[in-house]
């Protein structure tokens, strides 16, 4: 695996992909500033294969870029040179990486800023929480590019925009600001300028803390339930409950609280 620092910004021989602890947290950093952070084949393949091999004290991860822009989405000088075939394989490469990181073993936190653009989009959606930073702005320019969303785009985002939203974001070139993005769901958090790495990293932090089935029911149960039909939603529930609340960690827990050595729930600043 890579190391660096998120600050370093690369020559164009260094690896797309950086990757550092801090504690239990790994932050992936996408490293090709001098192209935006666009997506090839080497930087999804790398994206994969970190996530194939995390650690096992790894709790977390957040991803974030170099430079002012989080991605600008994907390659397109690898469109020119791929016919239908490997058009497909393509796409389901990226399905398979995004789906590792979606349904992966820890939640995944994306740090976002500047350009968050067509498959730069993709990616964030494929994360459990996303982090921007005011000059961060959402395009899906796929319609003006003559193609369509590759990455998993037209199953995720619809469930965090909206059919509605994203045919008009495609259709027309429109864009979101960071503040729009906010408040219609595309992130969860809308920090100052320069904050969202260290927001990112916070909250890593935050979730690495969590029971274990905790965060296996947010990433697996959670997502699935929500799409059931009610009766099926209500008896996976039903079994992930009893699953989380009888596993040793959470009897641990329930004891601190019942004997008063856990925090009380209170309005956070
Ligand atoms: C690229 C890419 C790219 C930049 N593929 N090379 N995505 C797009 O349609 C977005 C296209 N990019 C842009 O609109 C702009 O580059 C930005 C607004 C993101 C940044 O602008 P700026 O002025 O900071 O940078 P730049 O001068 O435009 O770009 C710097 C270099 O990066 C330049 O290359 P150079 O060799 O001339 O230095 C650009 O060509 C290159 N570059 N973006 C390839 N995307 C799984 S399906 C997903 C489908 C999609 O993602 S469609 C959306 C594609």
């Amino acid at each position: 695996m890579a190391q660096g620092s998120p600050d370093e910004i690369a020559p164009e021989t260094a690896s797309p992909v950086l990757a550092r602890r801090e504690g239990q947290v790994l932050i992936i950093t996408l490293n090709r500033p001098e192209k935006r952070n666009a997506m090839n084949d080497p930087t999804v393949m790398e994206i994969g294969r970190i996530f194939a091999h995390l650690d096992a004290d790894v709790a977390a991860v957040v991803i974030t870029t170099s430079g002012v822009h989080f991605s600008a989405g994907l390659d397109l000088s690898e469109l020119t040179v791929r016919d239908l075939p490997e058009s497909i394989m393509h796409s389901r490469g990226w399905h398979r990486v995004f789906e590792t990181i979606q349904f992966g073993r820890v939640p995944v936190i994306a740090a976002l800023k500047g350009a968050v653009i067509g498959g730069g989009l993709e990616l964030a959606a494929a994360c459990h929480i996303r982090v921007a930073e005011p000059s961060a702005y959402y395009a899906l320019p796929e319609g003006q590019r003559g193609i369509f969303v590759g990455g998993g785009g037209s199953v995720r985002l619809p469930r965090l925009i909206g059919v509605a939203r994203m045919m008009d974001m495609m259709m027309t070139g429109r864009t979101y600001s960071a503040a729009e993005g906010q408040q219609m769901g595309i992130t969860q958090y809308l920090v100052g300028e320069g904050e969202a790495l260290d927001k990112a990293i916070e909250l890593a932090k935050k979730v690495s803390g969590n029971a274990p089935m905790t965060n296996f029911a947010l990433i697996h149960a959670l997502p699935r339930i929500a799409e059931a039909d009610p009766a099926s939603g209500y008896i996976l529930e039903s079994l992930m409950a009893s699953a989380a609340s009888t596993a040793p960690e959470a009897q641990k827990r329930l004891r601190d609280f019942l004997e008063k050595r856990a925090g009380k729930i209170v309005p956070q600043d």
